[in-house]
């Protein structure tokens, strides 16, 4: 019998049991302090605690209930008996291609110096730009980013894509994980949805923010360990990025009196770039626990050791 234990606390859990019990009535759940967790052979969870996923000695499956799972893979030891899988919706991309256009527009369009400027009651009106002159670079071409470049390269913009390997996507300049170089020089608008890895960690840094165009601004959609914090804290007082727009932080929820709530030119917002609906998400993790029963492999697996 299958026995699904919802590890917590996390992200959007508690939603996605309610959304699972109510299709899968019959689906026994526990919680890793239940008896029953150490016969349970499926995991669900956002962040695990530490630790809590290693002293459950029967999964088989360990099921994000997100599209990142590195969160996930932290905690879990190089097992390959035990599988790894992550949510992959349209949805998601129409929700975050929403946002990534949002503030695309909010730099290309200058609503930054407007919004700055109403607060001193400033009449200026910045040069219209057209979208082709603004070069937008998107770090990742999964599911998310792909999405993001092609929808924005449709609306006109210079869009460049980066990944580790070769991609060919139509209206998008790709680079490989060789060519950062030739990929950052002159973007205007830095775009981050990779997934968080040893070799990803970090990434927005001040190295790379000095190969941008001067002035330019960056969205981080990815993880918030991407960026290096005091570095970005530097290039805005520098004046050499102009703007930020994060959705993701090292910790969350971002703590009260952190700075990134107070500096001007910096927009935050509460992880909610995108996500699946809980239907969606309560549907994909029971397929893939219906493919395992069926002796077959579950869909949306994570590489364990690229750690995506
Ligand atoms: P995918 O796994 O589909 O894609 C990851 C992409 O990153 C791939 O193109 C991969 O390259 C590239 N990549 C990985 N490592 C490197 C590297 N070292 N150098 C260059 N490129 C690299 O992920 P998704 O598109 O589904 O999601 C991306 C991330 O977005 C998630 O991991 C999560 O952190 C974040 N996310 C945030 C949300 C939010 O609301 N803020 C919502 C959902 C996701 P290649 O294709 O060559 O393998
Ligand atoms: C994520 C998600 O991975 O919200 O960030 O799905």
């Amino acid at each position: 019998m299958t026995q699904v234990v919802l590890v917590g606390p996390g992200k959007d859990v508690e939603r996605v049991h309610s959304a699972m019990a109510a299709l899968r009535p019959a689906l026994s759940f526990c919680r890793p302090d239940e008896p029953q967790a150490a016969e349970a052979d499926i995991a669900i969870c956002w962040a695990p605690p530490p630790g809590s996923l290693g002293a459950l000695p029967n999964l088989r499956l360990i099921h994000s209930v997100g599209a990142g799972a590195d969160n996930i893979i932290s905690e879990v030891s190089r097992d390959k008996n035990v599988l790894i899988c992550r949510i992959v919706d349209p949805g998601h991309c129409q929700g975050m291609f929403e946002y990534v256009l949002w503030g695309v527009l909010h730099y290309h369009r200058h609503f930054d110096s407007m919004l700055q400027n109403q607060r001193t009651g400033t009449w200026q009106r910045p040069a219209q730009r057209a979208a082709y002159e603004t070069t937008v670079g998107v770090m990742g071409l999964g599911t998310l980013g792909k999405a993001c470049a092609s929808g924005l390269a449709r609306l006109g913009f210079n869009v460049r894509g980066w990944a580790r390997g070769t991609h060919t996507l139509e209206g998008v300049k790709t680079f490989d994980s060789t060519q950062s170089g030739d990929f950052l020089s002159g973007v205007d608008i830095l775009i981050c949805l990779l997934p968080l890895t040893e070799e990803t960690r970090g990434i927005l840094c001040a190295d790379t923010f000095s190969q941008l165009a001067p002035g330019a601004a960056v969205i981080n959609c990815g993880r918030g360990a991407h960026l290096r914090e005091d570095d970005l804290l530097q290039a805005l007082e520098a004046r050499s990025i102009r703007g930020a727009l994060l959705d993701v932080f090292s910790v969350e929820p971002l703590p009260l009196g952190h700075p990134l709530w107070q500096t001007d030119g910096v927009i935050v917002t509460p992880h909610v770039a995108s996500s699946a609906s809980f239907k969606v998400i309560a549907q994909q993790i029971l397929d893939n626990i219906d493919r395992l029963q069926a002796g077959e492999l579950p869909v949306n697996r994570v590489d364990g050791d690229l750690g995506y």
